[in-house]
């Protein structure tokens, strides 16, 4: 439990908040300098803005606000200022008659670059099984952690040759959120959104610099970090028949306290098909990324496309194995009955992998849809990695099917988004849990249209979306943690909590407003507001609205580094 005067501090800090007359609500990193460029702000007299700079107040933009509109997931009326066609370098701030100035934004060539590195940064934080040391970890270096050598099987995974409570090594991975498990399931999306970064960015990340332990060894800095999931994950498969199991936890979830302090048994615990599944996508991308880098890990992408193999085969022989969590598991269950897009993602990824069309055969394009990735639905996976390849797929796949349902979601998208009231794709339904990665998974559908079609409002309507969870939201914060003016100061996540240090560690994005409120009654504090943008609680009790997670983190690690990369020079 939290100290109550912790409870108290973050109450008067919240109330002070909410004195101070509004603000413009702006990016509060900042924008590329040709990137488009909105604020938000509520409804009133005011009909123009001015942009000044933030040194010298000198007037560097004028124009006029949108007329006032009701943004329906807010409840609020919201009027916008577009300044898109300022593109001079600098610091500055939104100025509008009745309101106070904006927090102070950049407009700069490199505004995402320390944002990307720090989202990656975060798994790093977020690794099982490895002292931090203080030349990596600075000011959050800590003792390692579930070491997971010696892990048992639960009776759910019992096979003849592993029976119950045969030990077993797993090291490795990242803590999936704010707790101290490791699920297959998440891991998996998280793993492949990182590893297409890098297929569709790799200069980008070939230049990164991430002062993680393996700097230096000859691989880029983001792969490196993925690697420390793969190991995980390439252990969680049975040696025997290429089963995965689907998750590595405790019996219940740990307390408050730090890694090296969380002693309890672990346990791998039933091999479930979306997890073989997943594990074959992943391993059968990786096995394509890690490729060039036979010197630094020999046979380790070989070995990669054969363990994908190997458990696609599985999934095949045992195509319904939903985990059914049992009845002394209580952490993450990560639970899916319909796995028709888990197949299809394996498939694709193996069809590209081995180019053996059979494998297109088995993802049923014509069957396939497409929609917002999310952990549980990941059929967009397989759009955007055909998509990626599209130039050295075999003669069996349907280029126009592919461009067509790429574009399709795009398009929808980018009209939701220039309905908007707000400009942002979001629906009011769209807000539940982890509502920010939503916003997160649609800008990087968005940007999968724009690779393809070029078309410049996809790219906006993907900008947006990063704008709004650095601050161009209705709650004047950026979600990021230890980026911008005012973030969030006490995410649901155990070393935040646990380790001493009053500042959360940095680069977490964290799950957002979520008109679910299912933690509110566990809260010491309520919710400010029910509306479905404003259900936010700033507090370590809100595992609903202010948990860290790593699927969350990801997409904003893609969608950074794609608007870097794909946003370009000022006209
Ligand atoms: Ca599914
Ligand atoms: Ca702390």
């Amino acid at each position: 439990m939290r100290p109550a005067v912790g409870a108290l501090a973050a109450w008067l800090w919240t109330s002070a908040a909410l004195a101070q007359p509004a603000a413009p609500q702006v990016n509060q990193l900042g924008y590329l300098p040709a990137g488009a460029k909105w604020a938000a702000l509520p409804g009133g007299e005011a009909a123009d803005f001015s942009v000044v700079d933030a040194a010298t107040g000198q007037v560097a933009w004028r124009g006029a606000l949108t007329p006032a509109a009701d943004w329906p997931a807010a409840q609020q009326s919201v009027r916008l200022a577009d300044f898109s066609a300022l593109t001079r370098a600098g610091n500055y701030r939104l100025r509008v008659p009745g309101l106070a100035d904006s927090p102070s934004f950049a407009i700069a060539a490199d505004a995402y670059a320390a944002l990307n590195a720090a989202s990656i940064k975060a798994l790093y934080f977020n690794r099982a099984g490895i002292e931090l040391a203080p030349e990596h970890a600075g000011g959050y270096a800590r003792p390692g952690g579930h070491p997971d050598t010696q892990v048992r099987v639960h009776a759910s995974a019992a096979s003849p040759a592993r029976p119950e409570g045969t030990l077993i090594s797993s090291p490795k991975g990242w803590y999936d959120a704010g707790d101290y498990n490791k699920y297959i399931v998440n891991s998996g999306i998280t793993s492949y959104t990182l590893l297409a970064a890098y297929e569709h960015f790799p200069v980008y990340f070939q230049r990164q610099t991430l002062r993680l332990p393996e700097s230096g060894n000859g691989i880029p800095e983001l792969l490196n970090e993925v690697l420390w999931n793969l190991d995980w994950m390439l252990s969680m498969q049975d040696p025997q028949d290429g089963g995965v199991y689907h998750k590595l936890t405790n019996k219940g979830f740990d307390g408050n306290v730090m890694p090296h302090q969380a002693l309890a048994e672990r346990y791998v615990v039933q091999k479930s098909t979306a997890a073989a599944l997943d594990f074959a996508a992943v391993m059968a991308t990786a096995s394509r990324v890690y490729q060039p880098f036979e010197a630094q890990r020999p046979g380790l992408a070989a070995r990669m496309l054969v363990a994908a193999r190997a458990a696609w085969a599985w999934a095949q022989a045992h195509p319904r194995e939903f985990y059914r969590q049992p009845a002394d598991i209580h952490t993450g269950g990560y639970d899916d009955s319909q796995l028709d897009d888990e197949f299809a993602w394996a498939a694709a990824e193996l069809y590209i992998s081995t180019r053996d069309p059979a494998f297109y055969g088995a993802m049923k394009p014509e069957r396939l849809a497409n929609g917002v990735p999310s952990w549980s639905d990941v059929c967009a996976l397989a759009w955007m990695s055909l998509a990626q390849h599209r130039s050295r797929l075999t003669p069996e796949a349907d280029q126009a099917l592919i461009a067509q349902r790429v574009n399709t979601l795009a398009q929808q998208l980018a009209d939701a988004w220039q309905a908007s009231p707000y400009r942002l794709a979001m629906q009011t339904g769209d807000f539940n849990w982890g509502s920010n990665a939503v916003v997160l998974n649609q800008a990087m559908m968005l940007i999968q249209g724009y690779r393809l079609s070029g078309e410049r409002r996809q790219l906006d309507a993907a900008q947006s979306a990063l704008d709004y969870v650095l601050g161009r939201n209705p709650l004047g914060m950026s979600m990021v943690t230890g980026f911008g003016a005012r973030s969030p100061q006490q995410p649901h996540h155990r070393p935040s909590q646990a380790d001493g240090v009053d500042a959360p560690v940095p680069g977490f994005i964290v799950g957002g407003p979520n008109p679910g409120q299912q933690d509110a009654a566990h809260c010491p504090l309520p919710y400010a507001s029910r509306a479905p943008a404003l259900s936010y609680l700033d507090h370590g009790c809100s595992y609903a609205s202010n948990e860290v997670a790593i699927n969350w983190n990801a997409p904003l690690a893609y969608v950074s580094a794609a608007l870097q990369v794909l946003t370009g020079a000022p006209p």
